[in-house]
């Protein structure tokens, strides 16, 4: 089956107790034995819930995986990766990430006794460097955010296999329908299934998809122990969200285009970053593992005042001033203050996230009305 027939089919089949076509929400905590332990494969709903379990089988078709994992949010499934390592252990991961990755690997797993490395990853060779006996893990996300960094997973996946690491891929950015970082070689896949998947800004909530049976088996008993499992409201509305993900995702990389093809020009933006432009590092690697480029775009402005990024932001009447990404709707945010405000300065500043970066997400509205709020805001 193709994507868009996974899409909406995958995982679902007609309620067998009543017909219903649409999965039911199954909103029970806790499930009948008929006598201990026999039970119609579900005992207690953090371990496993029947809504949960189709939405984990549709997120698992669309990354090509064996298996899903539905978690309360992406931050509750990037947590459950690294309690795969032990203190000690060593982690190689990018320059640029999302603010609270950063915040979760620094601020409270670096006290648990394990190190990471915020390394830059364009070059996939700057990893070998980093190697040596106690990595156990490379984390990337690609395009990055908020800088839209390419970096080649495949590339990865190779040096990963020499050194026996396990490459774990937060896909958020791409989501399943421009990129399949299992088919490159990675061995974990992450979401934020709050962004595109779910793709109407009403869900928190993260998954993993991966084709290792024992990493499975690890994780699964990670996330039925620590508990940041979704609700089963949350699961059918991610269901529904994910029926139109292909066509969404169709709209999104559309208005993206022409919107970064405006920006490209405008005489106030010092730096653009869209992986579609020929110019943008690693475009050819883009274009390689990817179907398209997506609506997440980032520009700096000449004189790099945040004064006048808060002053573009709060003018737009359309594009709403707000965190979160890859809703139908558009959004702007200033990552300085807002999602990347964990991040030290002069780290931050390193990988390009400057006090005057405003970061877009491209929502699905006619483009033309994007357009002119773009316009009207950056001549405010
Ligand atoms: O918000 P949550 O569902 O917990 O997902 C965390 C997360 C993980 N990875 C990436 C690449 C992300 O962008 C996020 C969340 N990001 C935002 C809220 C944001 O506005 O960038």
């Amino acid at each position: 089956m193709k994507f868009g027939t996974k899409a909406i089919h995958a995982g679902q089949v007609p309620d067998p107790s009543t017909g219903a076509v649409m999965t039911p929400i199954y909103q029970t905590s806790t499930f009948w034995q008929e006598s201990p332990g026999k039970h119609q494969g579900y005992a207690y709903a953090r371990g496993k819930n029947p809504t949960r379990s189709a939405l984990e089988k549709c997120l698992a078709e669309l990354e090509g995986a064996k298996y899903g994992l539905c978690f309360s949010s992406g931050m509750g499934s990037i947590d459950a990766i690294v309690k795969l390592l032990r203190p000690g252990d060593e982690v190689i991961t990018g320059d640029d990430l999302y603010g609270g990755t950063y915040r979760m690997f620094t601020k409270v797993f670096a006290h648990f006794g394990l190190k990471f490395h915020f390394i830059d990853m364009k070059d996939a060779n700057n990893i070998k460097k980093h190697v040596n006996d106690k990595t156990k893990m490379i984390w990337l996300e690609t395009p990055t955010n908020p800088t839209m960094q390419i970096i080649d997973i495949e590339a990865c996946a190779k040096i990963a296999k020499e050194h026996k690491l396990i490459l774990a891929v937060d896909n958020t950015f791409a989501s399943p329908y421009l990129q399949n970082p299992l088919a490159l070689g990675a061995d974990i896949v992450m979401h934020s299934v709050t962004k595109y998947i779910g793709g109407h800004s009403d869900v928190i909530m993260g998954a993993l998809c991966l084709n290792d049976e024992k990493l499975y088996t690890e994780l699964a008993f990670i996330h039925n122990s620590c508990g940041a499992t979704p609700g089963p409201m949350d699961s059918f509305l991610v269901l529904r969200g994910i029926k139109t993900l292909h066509i969404r995702m169709e709209r999104h990389c559309y208005n993206g285009r022409i919107i970064a093809e405006y920006l490209k020009t405008h005489p106030k933006i010092d730096r653009l970053y869209w992986p579609g432009f020929p110019d943008h590092p690693n475009h050819a690697i883009a274009k390689k593992q990817m179907k398209d480029f997506g609506g997440m775009i980032s520009f700096s402005l000449k004189g790099n005042k945040q004064e006048d990024a808060f002053r573009i932001a709060s003018s737009m009447k359309v594009f709403t001033l707000a965190e979160s990404l890859g809703g139908v709707e558009s959004l702007i945010n200033h990552p300085a203050t807002m999602t990347h405000a964990s991040i030290p300065k002069a780290e931050r500043e390193h990988a390009g996230v400057v006090d005057s970066l405003l970061r877009l997400s491209v929502g699905i509205e006619d483009v033309s009305d994007l357009l002119d709020d773009l316009k009207q805001a950056l001549n405010a």
